[in-house]
């Protein structure tokens, strides 16, 4: 239907989010962060303990008292003293990227102090703490479900920042901080600060900084940072979730971490990982990043497995390592063997019997059956 007083389609009226605007726009930086973020009376701020270190000086927990509002609990990062002219556009950037995004997944600012020293940044309180510590301090303790409902709120978060325009860059579990809730939000915004404050960020040989394990390889290569590259990173922080914090590619070298990947290996399905979230992953890891699936696409899938959890079932670590057995040493499709146990035992994996019996694999027909499909 048409609405005739103007010529406009009246049905593909789209209600588009205000794109994200960078802060190094702006002329004047003090003109960014008080048009994105609010300021503060120091008065309201009472800091109880420091729970961390930042680049720019400690992060701390305390109380926020705004008049006529009950006292809320807050994360204070602050600038210490010393700081550069450049440092302190550079900390209080962060808060004007910050300070433009609304929603349930994205970390909220509270507001800013600039007006005493030391300058500082007030974020709603994430009680337990950053999403790769806190996995592994919780070895093994949530149900699927919790995984992926922490992932869907993650991926939720990022659809929203894609589609304000805004890339990330840094996406990793260290980067997602975790409220009691087990809510999940993205955090750490910046432009070059960002990259610059991750220690796991290295430099290439064209000079960039960059986390390698978690970032697309056309974005290695030439820079190429796009939603399309945050998908990738998103990929890799779902391995870290359903692995528990595990470190992406162990103990590899970034350089063979970049050969591997270019020579199209991938990292492979973690324990007891849901075959459905593993193909997720390997999609998110598609060389051709017009391929990867968007953040839209990955939230409606996610909510379908969660609103069908026996969809869920099947786990990657009884059907895919028969398929890296199929792989490295043939199928035993036509050979000699009478039984499972036998062809094991002939490839040396007799050891895997037992599991193959309890995963169903009982006979040659069905281990063959695995290799058509
Ligand atoms: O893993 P963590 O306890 O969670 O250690 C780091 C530390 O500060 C340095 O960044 C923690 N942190 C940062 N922002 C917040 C926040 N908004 N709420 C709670 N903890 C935070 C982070």
């Amino acid at each position: 239907g048409y609405n005739h007083t103007n010529h406009v389609p009246n049905n593909t009226v789209t209600y588009r989010l205000r794109t994200y605007i960078d802060p190094h726009t702006y002329e004047d930086p003090n003109q960014a962060i008080h048009e994105f973020a609010k300021e503060i009376d120091v008065s309201c701020i009472t800091i109880e303990r420091v729970i961390g270190a930042g680049e720019f000086g400690e992060v701390c927990s305390g109380l926020l008292r705004l008049p006529g509002k009950r006292e809320i609990p807050v994360a204070i990062k602050t600038l210490k003293a010393g700081y550069t002219e450049k440092q302190r556009r550079d900390f209080l950037g962060e808060a004007s990227i910050m300070g433009q995004f609304e929603h349930p997944n994205i970390i909220h600012l509270k507001g800013v102090i600039t007006k005493s020293k030391p300058v500082m940044i007030i974020t709603e309180y994430m009680e337990n703490g950053s999403l790769d510590t806190f996995l592994k301090k919780n070895d093994g303790q949530f149900t699927v479900i919790q995984l992926v409902g922490m992932l869907r709120g993650i991926a939720s978060g990022m659809r929203y920042l894609s589609e304000m325009g805004y890339v990330h860059r840094d996406l990793a579990a260290r980067n997602i901080l975790v409220n009691s809730n087990l809510v999940c939000k993205v955090s750490d915004f910046g432009l070059s600060r960002v990259l610059e404050d991750d220690p796991e960020a290295a430099y290439t040989t064209r000079g960039g900084k960059i986390p390698i394990r978690w970032t697309a390889p056309e974005a290695i290569a030439y820079r190429k940072f796009t939603s399309a590259s945050d998908v990738w990173s998103y990929g890799i922080v779902m391995w870290e979730v359903m692995s528990y914090g595990e470190r992406p590619y162990w103990e590899m070298s970034n350089q063979d971490v970049i050969k591997a990947v270019e020579e199209n290996y991938r990292l492979p399905g973690p324990m007891d990982c849901p075959t459905a979230l593993y193909h997720l992953m390997m999609d998110c890891w598609q060389k051709d990043r017009n391929s990867r699936p968007k953040f839209e696409e990955i939230v409606s899938l996610l909510d379908k497995l969660i609103r069908n959890p026996s969809s869920l079932k099947g786990l990657v670590n009884s059907s895919n390592r028969v398929s890296n057995l199929l792989v490295e040493h043939g199928s035993p499709e036509g050979c000699v063997f009478r039984s499972v146990e036998e062809w094991l035992e002939a490839i040396k994996m007799g050891r895997y019997t037992e599991l193959f019996m309890e995963s169903g694999y009982t006979s040659l027909e069905v281990v063959t059956q695995m290799t058509l499909e």
